[in-house]
């Protein structure tokens, strides 16, 4: 791909960033106060506001329910948009309320499940409000003790309650699975990985895809392998990005596996130019989104850096001489194959996206942009050090 092509693909990139990293968080141990940090919703937008205008194309950011204390969702879309970004993907909370002790949808009895169903209600009716087109559903449903619950029986509740979710969908809004195979459970998760995910996305049909979180997998699985799959089915729904080392553990994109980022985005690049429509079409519905928390380090310098290491990866994949590595692959040249992926990943792209945010009008070093910048001094000054909470998102 020459240049201006890298260029125009470039200009078309987004993504997402989540509410919640722009709070004071942490870990079970301790929660560190960081000075300027978020207090509320509202500040939780300027700071994505500010990631967008570094960086220019983290156009969105992601709620979550109710972590973000959303009276007016109305207002608070007019309130992005008036900082110049829109409102991402709808988080439900289905994990944090006492009487999910045994589960949300899959929970033995009725009464809690309808209880679940009326918070799925609550936040589709903020997509409404808000313009959001993404339900992004991840369920800490499982159980601890073999014999706890019946395993068929939980799926089938999962299943009708995704399936009455479904229903509430505005138009041409979707939900998105998540799947994650360990955590909170620690004998059973209901929906562990991208079999189950996708199983359930498939009966419920257009209107469900599934969610590929990076640190929802065990060490060393092959995630970009999963990509292709999810790709290949029409069902890859979006990305929660961040990167791991141990287990869930949030950190900044890029950060620990470049080269699995950039594989990855290897994979979509490929399917974007797919023969088969359907794969073609799946590649430009996918959504970007950042998940992450950061509990040591400035927030918004690390989401900064995290959109930035997204834009990194794709600009490389994007150089792949696909010609070359089809010829390769069909006669067989594993090297020779090999050395054509890694010579794109090997590239310098730094002087090329220094140059594409010249052409924006963006600045050439964000990071510093952002660090030297107004912004920054004045959310230090004016929020000072908000009394961190225990949790993630109070
Ligand atoms: C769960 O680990 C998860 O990845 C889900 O996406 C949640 O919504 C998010 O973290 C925040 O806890
Ligand atoms: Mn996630
Ligand atoms: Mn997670």
């Amino acid at each position: 791909m020459d240049q201006e092509a890298v260029m125009a693909r470039l200009d078309a990139q987004a993504i997402e960033t989540p509410s919640w990293a722009f709070g004071n968080t942490g870990s079970r141990f301790k929660t560190f106060p960081l000075p300027g940090a978020a207090r509320s919703v509202w500040e939780k937008i300027e700071d994505a506001a500010e990631v967008h205008r570094q960086t220019g194309i983290a156009p969105r950011v992601a709620l979550h329910i109710p972590w973000d204390r959303v009276d007016d969702p109305a207002a608070l879309g007019r309130f992005a948009a008036s900082r110049g970004i829109g409102i991402g993907a709808i988080n439900p909370n289905l994990f944090q309320d006492d009487d999910y002790r045994l589960g949300s949808l899959t929970h033995p009895q009725a009464a809690v499940r309808a209880k679940a169903a009326a918070h799925l209600e609550e936040c589709i009716a903020i997509m409404k409000a808000t313009g959001s087109t993404d339900l992004s559903l991840w369920f800490a449903d499982g159980t601890n003790y073999a014999g706890q619950d019946d395993f068929r029986a939980r799926r089938r509740r999962l299943r009708g309650g995704l399936e009455a979710c479904a229903a509430l969908l505005p138009k041409g809004a979707r939900m998105l699975i998540e799947y994650k195979f360990f955590e909170p459970a620690f004998y059973y998760t209901d929906l562990a990985d991208w079999g189950a995910a996708l199983a359930h996305a498939r009966a419920i049909g257009p209107q469900a895809a599934v969610l590929v979180d990076l640190g929802h997998h065990a060490q060393g699985v092959n995630i970009e392998s999963i990509v292709a799959v999810l790709l290949d089915e029409g069902k890859l729904g979006g990305f929660h990005f961040n990167a791991r080392r141990y287990a869930d553990d949030d950190l900044i994109v890029g950060s620990v596996n470049p080269l699995e980022l950039f594989l990855i985005y290897a994979e979509l690049v490929a399917a974007e130019a797919d023969a088969d429509t359907g794969t073609a079409a799946c590649a430009r519905t996918v959504s970007y989104m950042i998940d992450q928390s950061f509990n040591i380090e400035e927030k918004i310098e690390g989401m900064i850096l995290s959109v930035l290491n997204c834009q990194e990866a794709y600009a490389k994949a994007l150089l792949i001489d696909r010609a070359a590595l089809a010829a390769a692959q069909e006669a067989g040249d594993v090297l020779g194959a090999h050395r054509i992926v890694m010579e794109a990943f090997r590239t310098d792209v730094r002087p090329l996206l220094a140059g594409w945010r010249r052409r924006r009008n963006l600045p050439e070093d964000p990071v510093m942009a952002h660090r030297d910048g107004s912004y920054l001094r004045e959310i230090r000054r004016d929020r000072g050090t908000a009394a961190a909470a225990s949790g993630y998102g109070d």
